[in-house]
């Protein structure tokens, strides 16, 4: 263990996780299925190695599948509310492990600690959610045209889920999905980000402990590891009626056309490329205090991340002063030190992105105004800290239209009416998260309605990371159309029978066909 590891007490809480072997994955979570390469866990935050995890081969898998298998035949005849009470027992264990796991994933995955207790409640609340939800899974009654016949709708479990998930937040996603899936009657297979493996094994473990001390069968949460040659062995399986994935729009394009090829359904979380339109009628602190959280949090590595501000050309200056003036605040560093707000990329490819981004926004006509860089010397030495950058540009810029996943945030100027900066909003092939800044009401609402944003989440003077789980999570166009958290994206993990029963002794047709013989 390195001298920070050491000092924020990681190996306290890795054990506390019951991840006690750190040199071969083998030891833990996935024990019985692993027997592929290794692969190599390191920290963006001091760039130490914290451990090797053993991947799932192909044979792995097919035992996986058959456990996840004969694990669901039992799992649903169970009545939901009994799953619901699994669910939990999980929400209880993740409130004891809160501060391990929240450390475990700002250490492997470099968020804060602040943002990896958040990450760890996000779990919670789906599971307390998930739970409520476990006794209302109920679908609708409709009159017959028929007499003497009644006819209803129920969902029924789907089967193994499959689940990929990505490095940004290591936890919480999977956490969306299963928690829905478990009370849905569905079994699990989660593939998390071969960069953030540990989190993975760490909630495997939890969960298997669960399980275990109700006398379940293994199989209803599975933890399969590996990069996409892994992601592919569920995308390609007729076995998984449903694959939730999670990831860049390209990830999303291939996992969507074969799954599509089977005929299987898959549940898309893909790229965003937020904005939040401010107008005259704007409150300027607000607006600053959203607008950093949104595009420097989590160091930009957000799919909710600001990425855009279209700010009205009146108050343009003033807004851009004041966010400048804010960046010069920020304290980037070990983000297990409560003092530090951004702390680093995952890895150096997503530094040389970051790079890339800010040599093409000049290339392309903008202009840095907040020169961002790489950060080098002590504290730096994992070489994945960068500075927060702010460049003034242009909607139809080519960088613009992609999402970096790193902390620039593009300022956009728009004059004359909201539906002008709304426009620019939508004018992106992702579809995800939106904001408007206004006291006014008519462009508020403007905003809201079917010809303002585009975007599967659209907030009112709140920024455009950090939703709720009570509302269904996604986005639209290349963000994959998938919803996933709360509301009614419970129904996509269960399967809908309509059912219609005779209790007379006709047999009268529907659409009054006659047919006698
Ligand atoms: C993600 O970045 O993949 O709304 C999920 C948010 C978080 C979830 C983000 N609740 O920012």
């Amino acid at each position: 263990m390195s001298d920070i590891a050491q000092k924020f007490g990681i190996q306290e809480a890795l054990e506390l996780l019951g991840i006690h072997d750190i040199n071969d994955g083998t030891s833990t979570g996935s024990k019985h299925f692993s027997s592929g390469e290794l692969i190599e866990s390191y920290s963006p935050v001091d760039g130490a190695l914290i451990a090797k995890v053993r991947t799932t081969s192909a044979k792995d898998y097919s035992q996986v599948m058959d456990t996840a298998t004969a694990a669901f035949k039992a799992w649903r005849t169970k009545p939901a509310p009994q799953r619901g009470e699994i669910v939990r027992q999980f929400g209880q264990k993740l409130r004891e492990l809160k501060e391990p796991l929240g450390k475990l994933v700002s250490y492997e995955m470099g968020k804060s600690y602040q943002e990896g207790l958040g990450e760890v409640q996000e779990m919670i609340d789906i599971c307390d959610f998930a739970v409520g939800l476990s006794r209302q899974l109920h679908g609708l009654t409709m009159h017959s045209e028929r007499p003497g016949h009644r006819m209803y709708e129920q969902y029924h479990p789907l089967g193994v889920v499959g689940i990929i998930s990505a490095f940004n937040f290591p936890v919480a996603v999977w956490a969306w999905n299963t928690a829905l899936a478990w009370v849905a009657g569905d079994v699990c297979v989660w593939k998390p980000s071969e960069k953030t493996p540990l989190c993975g094994i760490a909630c495997q473990n939890i969960a298997a402990e669960v399980f275990k001390a109700n006398n379940l069968p293994e199989g209803i949460s599975c933890l399969i590891n590996g990069d996409y040659k892994v992601g592919v062995f569920m995308t390609h399986d007729k076995r998984i009626p449903l694959v939730s994935a999670t990831g860049s729009i390209r990830m999303g394009k291939i996992v969507a056309q074969a799954v599509a090829s089977r005929l299987g359904k898959s549940l898309l979380e893909l790229g965003g490329n937020n904005a939040i339109i401010v107008s005259p009628d704007a409150d300027i602190k607000m607006t600053v205090i959203g607008a950093v959280f949104g595009a420097v949090g989590t160091a930009g590595q957000r799919c909710t991340s600001t990425r855009r501000l279209i700010i009205h050309e009146s108050i343009y200056d003033r807004v851009k002063e004041a966010i400048v003036t804010a960046y010069k605040q920020l304290r980037i560093g070990n983000p297990l030190d409560e003092k530090n707000h951004v702390g680093p990329l995952i890895d150096t490819d997503a530094v040389k992105n970051y790079q890339n981004a800010l040599s093409k926004v000049v290339e392309e006509g903008g202009k840095l105004i907040v020169e961002g860089g790489l950060l080098e010397g002590k504290g730096y030495e994992s070489g994945c800290y960068v500075r927060p950058a702010i460049a003034e540009a242009k909607n139809s810029f080519e960088i613009v239209q992609h999402e970096t996943f790193a902390p620039v945030l593009y300022l956009l100027k728009y004059s004359g009416e909201v539906e002008n900066a709304i426009e620019i909003q939508n004018g992106v092939v992702q579809g995800l998260s939106s904001a408007i800044m206004t006291n006014n009401l008519r462009e508020a609402e403007r905003f809201l309605s079917a010809q303002g944003s585009d975007c599967g989440i659209a907030n009112v003077n709140i920024g455009t990371s950090g939703a709720e789980i009570g509302g269904a999570f996604g986005g639209e166009k290349e963000t994959g159309g998938g919803r996933e958290s709360g509301s009614d994206a419970w129904k996509v993990y269960m399967r809908r029978q309509t059912n219609t029963i005779n209790y007379t002794t006709q047999l009268p047709l529907a659409q009054g066909i006659k047919f006698d013989i």
